[in-house]
């Protein structure tokens, strides 16, 4: 959130646009015609019929009316930024595409997704998230359409129907919006068990991320890269953030879902504007490609299996920095079009029968979604590199191509475009020449496909007790949604396949009876780079309220400037909007501020007290009652929110007006200070860099 002023004032003459369909001072038709008004149609009179003859009418009415595409089929939900990716110069042994050698820069546009919600869903419904990154290469696009999540619910793509119908609300009343809580959901999971991993990664902490700007990336399926001489090696994809991976806790999640449903998005495009760049370094893991596709007993074409870090380090090959908003929802974010198979020389791809049938559906998606095959030539898809495909009209064919010879072979238009092996001449072949074997034609899958839970159980068994705790009330909570019982006690049921701890717990939380575990359960070595907590990190951008009493206004531009000093974003909140004396804008009343846009708070005394006459609703509450608050309501409400919240909390020494003691919070709970003014930005910096207080409710393993 940007230190921005409550109201923001409209400028007397804004700037005069300019791009295409702007280039004109005047107002004119789709044909360029200056139009006159605007405001009134062509009427027979004054108080006539309209006439059919107006054209300007009838050509606004018509556009308006055809302004809507059909929203993607998954990942509606959506965010985007542009960046950089700049090359650490160190894969050239590995891989031979050129946008991965040394000291190369490429620009790329970056689209953060929900899956399961329409587009106008909220931000931070509990649910995987989508990570597509579009490389413009000097080689042609490279999409990398990852999700924040390594593993995926299915094995095979002929499956992503059936598990969609069942993510998607139910196809009768059309509830719940973006949201896995429901019967359909866990009536498929519990009854297709591969996805039992997945499900448990999106019961964690991952499945709502504080921002986008704090989530690991993953490619998910096992890509090949090819070096220049041709040799072949496997990788997982990994985008680590700059920040550290953070979620919020469930709570704060439900809050922001009514009080901000732009959370993520405007967490994003508020960091950027602020000049909070988000950062991620693109790593991978390396895997032999020896011709069995596992690697320590992992079948590397299962995608609900991951390679923990400890087996295969990430190694990384570049940073990416997003540093521009997007300058028009519509025309880029809306209209990116990501595919698996938008790939370039040295990156090829892997027989993962998930990512065999994505390499169909996503051109295939286009033509609904985009309206025509012509979609690359939309701005934002446009590769930067230069194009002679051969292809010709088309809806939305933009080009016009020259030349009477749009075949090959051809002498007509002098033989060209060439392929390029004849080109280069000295590479390897583009389709990495991968030996296939003797195989039937079979509808099957290897035994290995079979194991469905021990990477479940790896993963809970690496967490803290901490975020154990969280997986089991978001397991609760997701079954305590379903209202067939059968479903809620078969997902219970294979949570004994994972963890008899976890399963009993969910199973008391439901009034279920949870079964016992199978003796033979694995006993995996667990993997620290699975758990978010216990790191710290930097605090760029976190946003810290400072909060106050107009009147009261000593110290604030100080610890503003201190927190701006130490990379923080201060937001000042008071009981009027307006700006303080230094002319620092007020950025939020405690009419406009809730919680859960704050990583940590404030608290200059005295607060103002319940009968201020800014509160009006409650100067009709009369007496004070039995658990009266002598500090405005709405102040305590977020105070008390952050507490639960397990968030930051620091006091000025010396102001104490009683708010935490009339709360119940005690001085030196974690994460609660008492400190000189001058010490404030350094105590938000060092509880921020581990993100939460979470030792504040500590919780036994
Ligand atoms: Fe997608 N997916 N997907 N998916 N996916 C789409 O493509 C699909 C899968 C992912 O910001 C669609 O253009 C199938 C895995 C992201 O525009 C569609 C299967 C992963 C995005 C589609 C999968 C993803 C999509 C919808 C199983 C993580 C958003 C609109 C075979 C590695 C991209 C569109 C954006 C979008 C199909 C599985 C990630 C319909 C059939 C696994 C991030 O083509």
């Amino acid at each position: 959130m940007t230190n921005q002023p409550e109201q923001p004032s409209t400028p007397a003459h804004p700037p005069a646009l300019s791009g295409p369909g702007q280039d004109s001072e005047t107002l004119t038709t789709t044909q360029g015609a200056p139009v006159s008004d605007t405001d009134h149609s062509l009427k027979a009179g004054e108080r006539g019929p309209t006439l059919l003859q107006d054209h300007h009418l009838r050509e606004k009415i018509m556009h308006f009316d055809h302004e809507r595409i059909p929203e993607r089929v998954v990942h509606a939900r959506g965010a985007a930024a542009h960046g950089t990716f700049v090359s650490y110069g160190n894969a050239s042994q590995l891989c031979r595409a050129d946008f991965l050698q040394p000291g190369k820069e490429t620009r790329v546009f970056v689209r953060f997704s929900n899956v399961v919600g329409s587009r106008g869903s909220m931000d931070t419904a509990r649910d995987t998230r989508g990570f597509a990154t579009k490389f413009y290469t000097e080689e042609g696009i490279f999409d990398l359409v990852g999700n924040n999540i390594p593993v995926f619910f299915i094995q095979d793509g002929v499956k992503f129907p059936d598990l969609v119908h069942a993510a998607k609300p139910h196809p009768d009343v059309e509830i719940p919006q973006a949201q896995s809580a429901h019967d359909t959901f866990w009536d498929f999971v519990s009854l297709h068990t591969p996805a039992q991993a997945h499900a448990m990664w999106q019961m964690s902490d991952r499945g709502i991320p504080r921002s986008y700007r704090m989530m690991e990336g993953f490619g998910v399926h096992t890509f090949r890269m090819v070096s220049d001489s041709g040799e072949s090696s496997l990788v997982k994809f990994h985008w680590k953030p700059a920040l550290g991976v953070h979620s919020l806790v469930w709570e704060e999640s439900q809050l922001a879902a009514g009080a901000d449903p732009d959370f993520h998005r405007r967490d994003l495009a508020e960091a950027i504007s602020a000049g909070h760049f988000p950062q991620w370094e693109l790593g991978v893991q390396i895997l032999p490609d020896n011709g069995t596709y596992t690697f320590e007993g992992i079948d590397l074409l299962d995608p609900t299996k991951f390679i923990p870090e400890e087996l295969a380090p990430v190694q990384a090959l570049g940073k990416m920095v997003l540093d521009r908003n997007p300058e028009n929802y519509f025309a880029q974010t809306e209209q990116v079009a990501f595919h698996p198979g938008h790939m370039v020389p040295g990156i090829d791809v892997t027989d993962d029968p998930l990512l065999q049938a994505r390499l169909f559906s996503y051109l295939d998606t286009q033509l609904t979604r985009l309206g025509g095959p012509n979609f690359a030539q939309i701005p934002i898809n446009q590769p930067q590199s230069p194009v002679n495909d051969m292809f010709r009209d088309g809806f939305h064919e933009h080009r016009v191509p020259q030349g009477i010879a749009p075949y090959q072979p051809n002498s007509l238009d002098g033989g060209c475009p060439y392929m390029s092996q004849m080109a280069s001449g000295e590479h390897p072949p583009l389709d990495f020449p991968q030996a296939l074997g003797d195989s039937e034609k079979v509808r099957a899958e290897p035994a290995s496909f079979s194991d469905h839970y021990s990477q479940a159980r790896l993963f809970y068994l690496s967490l803290t007790a901490q975020e154990q705790a969280h997986v089991q009330q978001a397991y609760s909570f997701e079954l305590g949604k379903c209202a067939d019982v059968a479903v809620r006690q078969r997902q219970v049921d294979c949570l004994t396949h994972i963890d008899q701890q976890l399963a009993s717990s969910v199973a008391e939380a439901l009034g279920l009876e949870a079964q016992r575990a199978p003796a033979d359960l694995p006993q995996p070595q667990p993997s620290a780079a699975l758990s978010q907590i216990g790191g710290r990190w930097p605090v760029d951008g976190r946003n810290v309220a400072v909060i106050f009493n107009r009147g009261n206004e000593e110290h604030v531009a100080q610890i503003s400037q201190d927190l701006t000093g130490l990379g923080m974003n201060p937001l000042l909140v008071s009981s009027k909007g307006g700006q303080i004396a230094d002319g620092l804008p007020i950025d939020r009343t405690y009419l406009t501020a809730r919680s859960i846009e704050f990583d940590a708070l404030v608290l200059i005394g005295p607060l103002p007290p319940a009968g201020d006459s800014s509160v009006a609703l409650d100067a009709k509450a009369g007496a004070p009652s039995a658990g009266f608050i002598p500090v405005d309501p709405r102040v305590s409400l977020l105070v008390n929110e952050a507490y639960r919240h397990s968030k930051a909390i620091i006091c000025i020494d010396g102001q104490d007006d009683g708010l935490l003691d009339a709360l119940g919070i005690v001085d030196d709970a974690p994460g609660i200070s008492t400190v000189d003014v001058g010490a404030v930005a350094r105590t938000a910096e060092d509880s921020l860099a581990a993100h939460r207080a979470w030792e504040r409710f500590p919780i036994a393993k």
